[in-house]
Order: structure tokens, then C-alpha cells, then sequence
């Protein structure tokens, strides 16, 4: 009998351990969903990032640039606005327009990539992207946003297409289905980095444009943190210093010469920048 008494004495005891868990873990996930993403909040101010201009080349003045890629040699661009939005490659070293496919008045073009032997562009509002043949520029193919946002930046690690959508969030879209296959959201210390723009894919780390703003982000690609900024408040051209158009948006990397090409809306030059740290 004082047996049958403990064992039942023990139940009841196990059975409010379990409920306490229970109840526990209903009171405490919600803060701890919340605590692993503070995790991802840098604790320090990213560095500033070093460099010197080591070129400039002219830019055509009316390019709205959106979408900015460097390879073998020639600069491949993306505009926007209604009724002047292109796709161009672009000679270096004189900025002479070679090649030039206009998009329909009623499209914005956005950001621009080169994955494989194909060149992507994106549309602002329109939900959909094109694909074009890089050699020719011809129309290959259009393909709808697998989630629906705003298209502005794109890059590629070589395995996915990563795009922006003016929010702190990076999309990994798989390069031929366009299925979404992770998600990475921005951060420095001070809590999300909205309005990422143009995107470059540089050795492990993504390097954007913060609309608006004069400064580079460089962002960890596991993480999301912001690591470094790079500062090019002194080359915004005098007539566009605190202009809420015409800024500072447009990154291609050089990954041979390891030299970065950047430009603005309506800029009238490209600069070519040296980092005087490893990238
Ligand atoms: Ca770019």
C-alpha cells in the first residue's frame, strides 16, 4: 500500500515537471525566436573600409543607372525611368555606348547580373525579369518574381541570383527555376539596413548600395552583419551633394585587375577604386 501511495505520489509529481515544461516553453519561445535574432546584430560599429581612386572614365549623363557589371573588359549597365530604361555595354574607356536594348516605356529597369552567358535584369514594379542573351542582347526570356516585391539590385555568387527589394532583406533565387532558396536579412548595429540597392558579389561578401546614401556596405553572406562601409561621400558630384535622385548607386568588380567600378544616377564618370585592404 505505501508502495502504491509513492509510485502514485511520484506520477503526479512527473506530471507537474511536465507541465511546468510545457507551460515553459509556451511562455519562453516567443522570447527566444526574438533573442537568436538579435544574434545577428553586430555588437560593434562595421570598420571603415580604406581606398583610393586609381581611374575615372566618362558616364553618359542621361544613364539613371540601376544595375552596374564589369567583364572582359567592358561595363554592362542597367537603366530606369519611364521612357528611358535600357540595357547597355558600355566601353570602359570611353564610356562609348556599344550595344543597347531600350525596354518598353511603360517598365522601369532595375539592377542587372551576368550569370553564365545570360544577362538579367530586373523590372521596379513590373513583378518580372528578363533574360537576355549576353553576346547579342537578345531576348530570351521573362520570368515572374517568385514573391511579390519590389525588384531593385541583383548579384550572383555563381549559384544563385541575389536580389534586393529597397528592404534590409537579400532573396538567393535559384539561377533557372527563380524559386526562392534562402532569404538573409541585413543588419549593423543599429538594428536593419533598409533600402539595399545595387548589389556586388566580391569574394564571399556582397557589397551594396544603400539608397540615398553615399556609403558601400560590405555584408557577411552567413550572417548578414554589416563588416565594413566604405565612404564616398568626396566624389558625389558638386551639383548632386544632398540630391535625393541622383546618388550614388551602381558597383562592378574587376575580379582579375581586383578593382571595383562605381557610379551614380546621372553621373558624368565612373571611378575606378582600389581597397586598401584585402577584399
Ligand atoms: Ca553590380
Amino acid at each position: 500500500m505505501i508502495v502504491e501511495d509513492c509510485m502514485i505520489q511520484y506520477l503526479i509529481s512527473q506530471a507537474h515537471k511536465l507541465m511546468a515544461v510545457v507551460l515553459t516553453s509556451c511562455l519562453f519561445f516567443p522570447l527566444l525566436f526574438d533573442l537568436s535574432a538579435l544574434e545577428n546584430i553586430p555588437e560593434k560599429p562595421p570598420v571603415k573600409i580604406p581606398y583610393k581612386i586609381t581611374g575615372t572614365y566618362p558616364h553618359s549623363p542621361g544613364s539613371f543607372t540601376q544595375g552596374f557589371v564589369y567583364e572582359d573588359g567592358f561595363l554592362y549597365e542597367g537603366t530606369g525611368q519611364y521612357g528611358s530604361s535600357s540595357l547597355r555595354k558600355i566601353k570602359l574607356e570611353t564610356g562609348e555606348i556599344l550595344k543597347e536594348v531600350k525596354l518598353p516605356r511603360d517598365i522601369f529597369g532595375e539592377g542587372i547580373t551576368i550569370y553564365e552567358d545570360r544577362i538579367i535584369q530586373l523590372t521596379w514594379f513590373s513583378q518580372v525579369g528578363f533574360v537576355y542573351d549576353k553576346k547579342s542582347f537578345r531576348h530570351l526570356d521573362t520570368f515572374r518574381y517568385p514573391v511579390p516585391i519590389e525588384g531593385w539590385g541583383i548579384t550572383t555568387n555563381g549559384k544563385h541570383l541575389i536580389i534586393s527589394d529597397g528592404s534590409n532583406r537579400l532573396y538567393f533565387l535559384d539561377p533557372e527555376s527563380f524559386e526562392v532558396k534562402n532569404r538573409l536579412d541585413v543588419h549593423d548595429q543599429l538594428g536593419p539596413v533598409l533600402k539595399i540597392n545595387e548589389l556586388e558579389y566580391v569574394k564571399g561578401a556582397i557589397y551594396a548600395n544603400v539608397w540615398q546614401s553615399h556609403e558601400i556596405i560590405k555584408i557577411n553572406m552567413d550572417s548578414g552583419k554589416v563588416m565594413g562601409v566604405i565612404d564616398l561621400g568626396k566624389i558625389v558630384p558638386k551639383q548632386f551633394k544632398g540630391h535625393n535622385d541622383y546618388v550614388l548607386n551602381g558597383i562592378a568588380y574587376d575580379s582579375e585587375k581586383k578593382r571595383f567600378f562605381v557610379t551614380g544616377k546621372m553621373w558624368p564618370f565612373v571611378f575606378e577604386l582600389a581597397l586598401l585592404v584585402s577584399e
